[in-house]
């Protein structure tokens, strides 16, 4: 190590930050790591089809794990596995177990699919996939069921907007505007985490779907993908099942700016 890198590696010890763009650039450019075995814990239709998905896209193997049809089976399966957070996806990743969607898909990205999947670290897509990969779940996800929940603790008499879901769905709509993907030029895992919840916003009748052509038209593509297409037969072979209550219908639209009282 020469004393300009020595230095710069002490000093980013020291503040946690300075030496991290080195690191960064020369982990990217590293071949693929060799992959242990990687087993899914699924529930059929829930987020754990993004790694199902994931893997179909990427080629990689994988175990698949579920009761087919039965969903408390499958939760049974995945607790008697992970008694202390049971939740799907739940990853048997060599011998260490995982949970949190987004961020199995960037380890799986970035240590066995180099170059695949998401943009480069230096280019300009990069910061909108890094932002989606993580809006998925923790905005956009979050507003929605939290929205659901409220709503199915304390019914209103009349169909109100739901100012939270319909905000953080019309900022997907608005970037889907100006970009093909939400990866920006490139299909990418960003558009594997946002699927799960914009099915959930539509098909929940959380926000109006004809309020959202974008969306719609993106997810068109989406389902044209052979990699979903193979996900939905290995992951949800008698299609949806379980499905939670639809919200009541949308007020015509003259009525909805005003929002009714909850009670
Ligand atoms: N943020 C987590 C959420 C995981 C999650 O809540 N999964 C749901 C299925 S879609 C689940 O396990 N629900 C069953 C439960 O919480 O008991 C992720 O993205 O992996």
């Amino acid at each position: 190590m020469n004393k300009l890198m020595g230095r710069r590696a002490s000093l980013g010890a020291l503040a946690g930050l300075a030496a991290a763009p080195l690191l960064a650039s020369k982990a990217s450019a590293k071949p693929a790591t060799r992959m242990p075995q990687v087993t899914i814990y699924h529930l059929e239709g829930r987020r754990s089809e993004r790694l199902v998905w994931l893997m179909e896209e990427l080629g990689l193997p994988y175990d698949l794990k579920f009761k087919r049809g039965d969903l408390a089976g499958s939760m049974a399966m995945i607790r008697e596995f992970s008694p202390v957070v049971p939740m799907a996806p739940t990853v048997k990743y060599g011998d260490q177990v995982l949970v949190e969607s987004g961020a199995i898909i960037e380890l799986i990205l970035n240590r066995h699919a180099p170059g695949k999947l998401q943009p480069a670290l230096d280019s300009r897509d990069y910061p909108d996939y890094l932002m989606w990969i993580h809006f998925a779940e923790g905005s956009l996800a979050a507003r929605l069921f939290s929205d659901y929940r409220a709503w199915m603790a304390q019914p209103p008499k009349q169909r109100s907007r739901l100012v939270d879901s319909e905000a953080v769905v019309q900022f997907a709509e608005d970037f889907l505007g100006k970009h093909p993907w939400f990866g920006g030029s490139a299909f990418s895992g960003a558009d594997i985490m946002m699927m799960f919840p914009l099915n959930a916003a539509t098909g929940l009748n959380l926000v109006e779907v004809s309020q959202f052509p974008n969306i719609a038209a993106w997810k068109v593509k989406i389902e044209a993908r052979p990699a979903y297409q193979r996900m939905l037969a290995k992951a949800r072979p008698d299609g949806m099942i379980g499905n939670l209550p639809r919200l009541p219908q949308h007020a015509p639209s003259g009525q909805r700016q005003t929002p009714e009282p909850r009670n």
